[in-house]
């Protein structure tokens, strides 16, 4: 599609790819999702026939986008955007339209579960919600007495996993945390801006300004593959007011599609381009001088380090073109400080150096004066919302252990929880202390975590692992006890606020009634507090403590649904002219930060080349599927009817050497001899030959997803080799390597791109 057709499409349907225009402004994305549009068990269309409506929010993924259920007799029949939704209006994804599937999974954890056979193995017996508590408050009170609180691990993320977080903390652990988003996503790009900015410009929301920006930079961040409604209207509505586009990815990324300038980087030496950027910017005096005297500090530190990066070494070290590099720098400094220099969100790539990536980025939006500019980065606006006393829990009396898995990364503090890494690792090992009880919500530890063979190794090492999950993926099959936790429509969760350009408030609730014996996680938490005698969550029922949360903004549950379930706030996203505050220590932005110098850390970004491929592999690249959300959707029916599978992309050189056509179906292998299962060739220009791209989040390993088992390869059971991140623990995830075997042959991979000297190569550990 040319990039005018594209912006037209995406402006009368407001969402990119395969997000839908659910209500209203059907008809474009109408005809390719039609049967979503449909009740479910009928196939009818809803809407004029009466369904009652209730507003709540979705989470199919983290970006909460505010929705309307439709319900007839009892049963969703539609999810649309709630009209209200300042961001997203009437329309949610595919996804989120999807959530009706997730409900009626057939797959779901219906009962509470005990494992019969052995762990992994997959067999089970039905047990009841008394039986199921029982026993983990036994274990957990065993293993804490037997190895103390820090025995305890869990893994969560998301909304259901927030009240049992309450116990683990309670017994005493800083095991815990919101283990996939900050140690698998955004730690690096959380702690650069955090650093530089003085907030987090990108983590669950993320604060710019693309609707009002002239020009857009984007490293890595495929908008339009990755989906979040509001985001990627945004990011439209720029470019359809004519924002120029500069996309840097080794893939021709969906935004790589609409860009003025698209430079194929070779993956890893992002850095490198980014300070030579910077470099130049300085020195041709491309940047807001005056913005930098005023609210900056660092900027000679700065300049002197950076003096060294030069577009012809660059040229090099990305395998770019001097005079394309330039262009771009041109492009974007032309439009300052009207600009996104985007900050990026999952940045745990490359472990050495992730840090660095993002403070360059955080750094190129200061030079350019875009902090608090109209398109740029702009500020958050606080939204009232009470604290609810009774959701506490009381810790009880613990001893501390002498060495924290938290003490090898100095930035890690103020971020809550251990590093995912070090706490498989402690499992393994024993040391520095051993941990012996996994709990599980929300995270499909196997799926998400890198080396799921050191995890499988590790689950077997515990004297208890359980999970709370909607369905019965790899966390389930690896668990001694599954309890079938209530989905987000089928429960409460609290008050959700969003302090971005428009901030709102609104809420989550049940659409309907929890299925088979599924229950709400508050309910399960509480039980378990009790079981283990804890003293807090003292609320009777959720309706409590969401009313005493909203209290403190004046409204009620029911007043809150008087007025559709949310209401908006003035924001102020923009800087007034000239008095710029940040909420550093000092109130300015720091382009170098002596708090990493203390920690003998860069102040300063420097390149750190991530190890080239070894000789026959390509990089192992991946990325997200735009209609799914990591690998909890796979087995939705809708979406898995849009795309059941991933591909791998193949350059069209390397494959015509290697002999690989469009479809053939192989197995990938990577570097430590881990194989994929089958998946099918996309031979393609628009990959580099370094590197090989699949969708991440397939190639499920639990049979009891019917739909999503061995559909595709996982990019996670690909991931061996990691480094952790020096500043806050997160996990590489692009530090993999991959050939190609078909028909029982393996294809080395032809070397097309000469790797310079300066970057080594990747050795391959003999085990
Ligand atoms: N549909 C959908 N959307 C989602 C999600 C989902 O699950 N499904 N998840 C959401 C979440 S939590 C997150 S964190 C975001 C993640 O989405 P992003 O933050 O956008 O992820 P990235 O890793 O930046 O982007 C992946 C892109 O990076 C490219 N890439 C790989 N290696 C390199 C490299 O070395 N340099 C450069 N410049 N590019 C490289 C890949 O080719 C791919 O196009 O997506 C969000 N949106
Ligand atoms: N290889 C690789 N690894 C990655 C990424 C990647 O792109 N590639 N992306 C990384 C990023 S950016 C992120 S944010 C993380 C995401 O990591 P995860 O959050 O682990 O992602 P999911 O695969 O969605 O796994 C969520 C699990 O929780 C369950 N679940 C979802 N909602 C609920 C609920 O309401 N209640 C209960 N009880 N269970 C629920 C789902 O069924 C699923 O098993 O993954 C990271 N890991
Ligand atoms: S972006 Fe899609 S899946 Fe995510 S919250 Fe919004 S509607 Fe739901
Ligand atoms: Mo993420």
């Amino acid at each position: 599609m040319k990039r005018r057709e594209f912006l037209k499409l995406s402006t009368a349907t407001c969402m990119a790819m395969a997000a839908l225009g659910t209500g209203g402004k059907q008809g474009l994305g109408g005809g390719l999702f039609s049967p979503t549009m449909a009740d479910a068990s009928t196939g009818q269309l809803p809407g004029s026939l009466g369904a009652k409506e209730v507003t709540s929010v979705c989470e199919m993924c983290f970006w909460r986008c505010p929705i309307v259920a439709k319900v007839k007799n009892g049963k969703l029949v539609k999810i649309e955007g709630n009209p209200k939704s300042p961001v997203n209006g009437t329309r949610v994804c595919a996804r989120g339209n999807s959530g009706v599937q997730l409900l009626y999974d057939p797959d779901r954890v219906k009962y509470p579960l005990k494992r019969v056979g052995a762990r992994g193995e997959g067999k089970w017996a039905k047990i009841s919600w008394d039986e199921a508590l029982d026993e983990i408050a036994f274990n957990m009170d065993k293993v804490r007495k037997k190895y103390g609180p820090s025995s305890l691990a869990y893994f969560d993320h998301g909304a259901s996993a927030e009240f049992l977080r309450e116990i683990f903390k309670a017994l005493g652990t800083e095991n815990y945390s919101n283990e996939p988003a900050f140690f698998q996503c955004v730690g690096p790009v959380a702690v650069s801006y955090m650093s530089t900015m003085g907030y987090i410009v990108s983590g669950t929301r993320q604060y710019i300004d693309m609707a009002n920006a002239k020009a857009i930079l984007l490293v890595g961040s495929h908008i339009g593959e990755n989906v979040h409604v509001s985001h990627v209207r945004e990011y439209v509505e720029g470019l359809a007011k004519g924002a120029k586009l500069v996309v840097v990815d080794p893939r021709f990324s969906a935004p790589a599609n609409k860009a003025d300038i698209y430079l194929p980087i070779r993956p890893g030496t992002d850095t490198a381009l980014l300070l030579t950027w910077i470099n130049y910017v300085i020195e041709h005096n491309l940047y807001d001088k005056d913005f930098v005297e005023k609210n900056c500090e660092g900027f000679e530190r700065l300049r002197q380090s950076v003096k060294k990066y030069t577009l012809s070494w660059a040229a090099r070290i990305c395998d770019l073109k001097v005079d394309d590099m330039e262009q771009a720098i041109l492009l974007l400094a032309r439009y300052r400080p009207n600009l996104t220099i985007h900050p990026g969100r999952h940045s745990a790539w490359y472990g050495n150096g992730d840090v660095g990536r993002h403070q360059a980025l955080a750094i190129l939006g200061a030079l350019f004066g875009t902090v608090g500019a109209k398109g740029g980065i702009i500020f958050q606006t606080p939204v009232v919302k009470g604290h609810a006393e009774c959701l506490k829990c009381e810790k009880l009396p613990s001893e501390e252990p002498e060495t924290s898995l938290r003490d090898n990364y100095p930035f890690v503090e103020p971020f809550p929880g251990s590093p995912t890494a070090a706490i498989i690792k402690a499992t393994l090992t024993g040391e520095p202390y051993p941990i012996k009880l996994w709990g599980i919500n929300g995270v499909n530890i196997l799926q998400t975590i890198p080396n799921p063979y050191d995890t499988m190794k590790a689950i077997k090492k515990l004297d208890f692992i359980f999970c709370e999950e909607m369905l019965m993926g790899e966390t389930a099959l690896w668990s001694d006890i599954v309890l079938p936790g209530a989905t987000y429509l089928e429960r409460y969760d609290g008050v959700y606020v969003y302090d971005g350009i428009t901030p709102y408030l609104t809420l989550r609730q049940p659409v309907v009634e929890p299925m088979f014996e599924a229950k709400p996680p508050f309910w399960t938490a509480k039980q378990l507090a009790k079981k283990l005698k804890l003293k807090g969550l003292s609320c009777e029922k959720e309706e409590d403590f969401i009313n005493e949360e909203l209290k403190e903004a004046g409204l009620s549950i029911a007043s809150l649904n008087k007025k559709g379930g949310i209401v908006t706030y003035p924001g102020k996203p923009y800087r007034d002219k000239d008095s710029l505050k940040v909420p550093t220590e000092s109130g300015k932005i720091q382009l170098s930060v002596s708090d990493f110098a203390d920690e003998d850390l860069p102040p300063v970004p420097e390149f750190i080349p991530a190890p080239a491929p070894p000789e026959g592999f390509a990089r192992l690249i991946y990325g997200r599927a735009p209609v799914h959300t990591f690998s909890r959707t796979m087995n939705n029916l809708w979406l898995h009817n849009e795309w059941p599978e991933n591909h791998a992309w193949v350059n069209d050189e390397v494959a015509s050497k290697i002999g690989l056509k469009d479809g053939d179906t192989v197995i990938l292998e990577n570097q430590n001899g881990y194989r994929s299962l089958g998946i099918k060739v996309k031979v393609t220009p628009g990959i580099r030959p370094d590197a090989i791209y699949i969708d991440h989040g397939f190639g499920s390993r639990s049979p009891f997803l019917k739909r999503a088992y061995k559909r595709g390869a996982s990019d996670q059971f690909l991931i061996t080799h990691y480094k952790n991140d020096p500043f806050m623990g997160a996990s590489s995830h692009r530090t993999d390597f991959v050939r190609i075997i078909k028909d029982g042959k393996t294809l080395n991979i032809p070397e097309l791109v000469c790797v310079p000297p300066e970057i080594p190569r990747f050795q391959i550990e003999q085990s």
